[in-house]
């Protein structure tokens, strides 16, 4: 029997497990910013690298025994730079929020200005936002789209920089389906004098593919999540310009962060691997393609897509007018089996607790095998429980279509 230790040692995480997996494997999942990792990957998280010490870096660590750990940051590091063509990067930030804060932590000082994409049109809470420490040590100014197409206002942006002139400007999003315009961005941080950073965690898998243009050219620091499209384990990575190494390797460590966990960072180097891979680039199209279908679907059923479509992975749908809030939403597609995230529309009148928009994402569904076709099917169950979801018997007919749908589809082979 699988874990059986744990089910002997722990039968309330046993069962919190065994819960889990019936979860993961009888719901659809579009949550934008979630994926399956392979196998592989939970083998090397699951493994004995988590006994191990290993503060330092590859070469010059202060434990001894660390030949062996030594071995996985270097994978995990050459990969990386093979994947991103990165001069410098560091795989030990236990998250993308960590891989930000030793950004700011190394160049900007307490009080300086980060200019980032405003949490309510569609940015992220370490771009500075006002409850979290970005927001609260750095003064933070914001950018967003225009009101009628839902793009990134570039003109805004230059026009805010200009004026306030912030140390670090920020590109990237948790729920922005168009492409980012890097090289835009980079001329505005050279024109106001400021650093660009890029934060690529959403979109990180389809930049690896070459299938969303790579900031690296063009950014001082680029960040990444390795768990949303890049389907790796939980954590951070840092990518930045070689003079800046330094820098920010000694603020990871000693500077924000202990030991790195080298469980992570090993599983961290096999999802590199398996991105390095063509069947990763298949994949990476294919989960565009998906997200497209699933957006055109949509809209033709009547729902207003957030700037008319996709170019990633992800889309946010206006419910404003069809009689239903993000909260509502969610929860009746949580009924139906469907698993999404209620998501402020820019310029949304209603709070985040409530919102008008759900995000939806094609990586998990993806990665289960689904194509376009059951794009078609799922968008067809989310727009029949959005327009019935009061209606307890047609929920339980759609859950019906759902379940079908994740037997054919099943999350582990
Ligand atoms: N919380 C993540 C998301 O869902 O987009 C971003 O870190």
């Amino acid at each position: 029997m699988e874990q059986e230790h744990l089910r002997r040692v722990d039968p309330e995480v046993y069962d919190a497990l065994q819960n889990e997996k019936q979860r993961e494997k009888g719901k659809i999942v579009l949550i934008a910013s979630e994926n399956y990792v392979s196998r592989a990957v939970l083998e090397a998280q699951g493994s004995i690298f988590t006994n191990k010490y290993a503060e330092g870096y590859p070469g010059r660590r202060y434990y001894g025994g660390c030949e062996y750990a030594d071995q996985v940051e270097t994978l995990a590091l050459t990969r990386a730079k093979e994947l991103f063509g990165a001069a410098h990067v560091n795989v030990q930030p236990h998250s993308g929020t960590q891989a930000n804060m030793a950004v700011y932590f190394s160049f900007l000082k307490p009080g300086d200005t980060i200019l980032g994409m405003s949490l309510n049109q569609g940015g992220h809470l370490s771009h500075g936002a006002a409850v979290n420490f970005s927001g609260v040590m750095f003064k933070s100014i914001t950018y967003g789209v225009d009101r009628e197409t839902g793009y990134i206002d570039y003109d805004g942006v230059r026009k805010i920089a200009l004026e306030h002139r912030p140390r670090i400007i920020v590109a990237g999003a948790s729920a922005y389906s168009r492409i980012l315009d890097f090289r835009a961005f980079s001329e505005i941080a050279r024109e106001a004098g400021a650093f660009f950073m890029a934060d690529i965690a959403h979109i990180a898998g389809l930049v690896g593919a070459g299938l969303h243009p790579s900031p690296i050219p063009y950014a001082d620091f680029v960040t990444t999540t390795t768990h949303k499209t890049l389907r790796g384990p939980r954590g951070g990575i840092i990518m930045c310009k070689a003079d800046y190494g330094k820098a920010i390797d000694k603020m990871i460590f000693p500077g924000i962060q202990g030991g790195p966990l080298m469980h992570v960072i090993a599983a961290k180097a096999v999802a590199l691997k398996e991105a390095l891979s063509d069947d990763f680039r298949v994949y990476q199209g294919q989960v565009v393609r998906n997200a497209k279908r699933l957006a055109a679907e949509l809209s033709s059923a009547g729902f207003r897509i957030i700037s008319g479509g996709t170019d990633n992975h992800l889309m946010l749908v206006d419910l404003t007018g069809s009689g239903i809030t993000g909260k509502e939403a969610e929860e009746a597609l949580d009924r139906a089996g469907i698993t999404v995230n209620k998501n402020a529309i820019p310029y949304d009148s209603r709070p985040p607790a409530v919102t008008s928009g759900i995000r939806l994402g094609t990586p998990c569904v993806t990665t289960r095998g689904m194509g376009e076709g059951e794009m078609s099917e799922i968008a067809d169950i989310i727009t029949k429980v959005l327009k019935n979801n009061k209606n307890l018997n047609e929920i339980a007919h759609l859950n019906g279509r759902v379940k079908t749908l994740c037997e054919r589809f099943p999350v582990y082979r």
